[in-house]
């Protein structure tokens, strides 16, 4: 029984250090690297693997993708018929959640423009409403949109939430289906989207979206965040929504081409604040502790967690 290491973007010695520290013997081959038989693999832990990979292997038993976003390997049209498990795990939420609420707070305290006022050696005071003036708006309420939401509301915000199936969270206003999508928008001064990528959120956020949010609100404009995946986005309409005022600022994590290229119009802007996919980078020890504990618990005939719906996409 091999275990399969396929993630060309990553360092392929550090992984397989890690994986072997967990692994308890299991041998481990790394594509690209090893020369290894396909059917000795039984399972494969992969970020973006070459397209086909997966299908040539015919005794494979589950994929472990290394990311909480599969959007990139369902891409793949041969993928084997085998039970796909994403990364849930609380250090990744934790990270996330700290990134989304720099930036809600980024936005709710004005630092932007203290950036700028400092820039300038100007004393002035920017105005910054509490938190219980300001209504975020957060469309995806999974693994992270939750945390999220916990935090927020403890910081007195007040937060409603944006599923696609009915969801109760306790303390917050809910919303789903596109029924529900303009009463949530309509409410929404700053807007964190934590939405999967899947043939229904392709391109959700775009002018007609923007054009929804609140207009009243406390900050003056709404505001957009969106560490979900860059094509949720329609960049262009991002601009022109900034350009025009119908959004006031936004932060972004992620883009429809990464790295953002240069020539990227969106560096240039004081109203963007831009990271690098890294909202919430995963810790690589726990995620091999999480897969290895997943694989003992397999091949004890326990079922495996956190298994992607195809149908659904995420
Ligand atoms: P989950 O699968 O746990 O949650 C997804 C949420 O999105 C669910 O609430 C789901 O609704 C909702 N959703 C999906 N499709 C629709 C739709 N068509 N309409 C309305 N709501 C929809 O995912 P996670 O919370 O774990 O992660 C979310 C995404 O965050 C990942 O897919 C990934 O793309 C991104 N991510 C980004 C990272 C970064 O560093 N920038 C790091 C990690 C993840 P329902 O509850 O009804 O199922
Ligand atoms: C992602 C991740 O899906 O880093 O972006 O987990």
């Amino acid at each position: 029984m091999t275990i399969l290491f396929a993630a060309p973007e990553f360092d392929a010695d550090a992984w397989r250090r890690r994986i072997a520290a967990v692994a308890g013997g299991r041998a481990i081959a790394v594509e690209g690297s090893d020369a290894y038989d396909p059917a000795a693999i039984r399972y494969a832990l992969v970020w973006q693997p070459p397209a086909g990979l997966l299908a040539a292997l015919p005794n494979l038993e589950a994929i472990f993708n290394l990311g909480a976003g599969v959007d990139r390997l369902m891409a793949d049209t041969t993928l084997p018929d085998v039970p796909i498990v994403r990364v849930v795990d609380p250090n990744l939420t934790g990270r996330m959640t700290e990134w989304v609420t720099l930036q809600v707070l980024t936005h709710q305290r004005s630092a932007l423009a203290f950036l700028a006022r400092q820039k300038a050696h100007e004393w002035v005071e920017e105005a910054s409403p509490a938190a219980s003036a300001v209504r975020v708006g957060i469309m995806g309420l999974g693994e992270l949109g939750r945390d999220a939401v916990e935090v927020l509301v403890r910081l007195g915000f007040q937060v409603a939430g944006w599923s696609r199936s009915a969801r109760t969270v306790p303390g917050i206003e809910t919303h789903s289906g596109a029924a529900g999508l303009d009463a949530f928008l309509a409410r929404t001064d700053i807007l964190v989207v934590l939405l999967p990528l899947t043939d229904e959120t392709r391109g959700i956020l775009n002018a007609g979206l923007f054009a929804k949010l609140a207009r009243d609100g406390a900050l003056g404009g709404p505001v957009l965040i969106n560490a979900g995946r860059g094509g949720l986005q329609v960049e262009a309409d991002i601009l022109a929504a900034l350009d025009a005022g119908v959004l006031k600022a936004a932060s972004l994590d992620v883009f429809g081409t990464e790295p953002l290229p240069a020539t990227s119009p969106l560096w240039e802007r004081d109203d963007v604040v831009i990271t690098p996919h890294v909202a919430a980078i995963s810790d690589p020890s726990a995620l091999c502790r999480g897969i290895v504990a997943q694989i003992e618990a397999h091949e004890r005939g326990e079922e495996l967690k956190h298994v992607v719906d195809r149908a659904l996409g995420y």
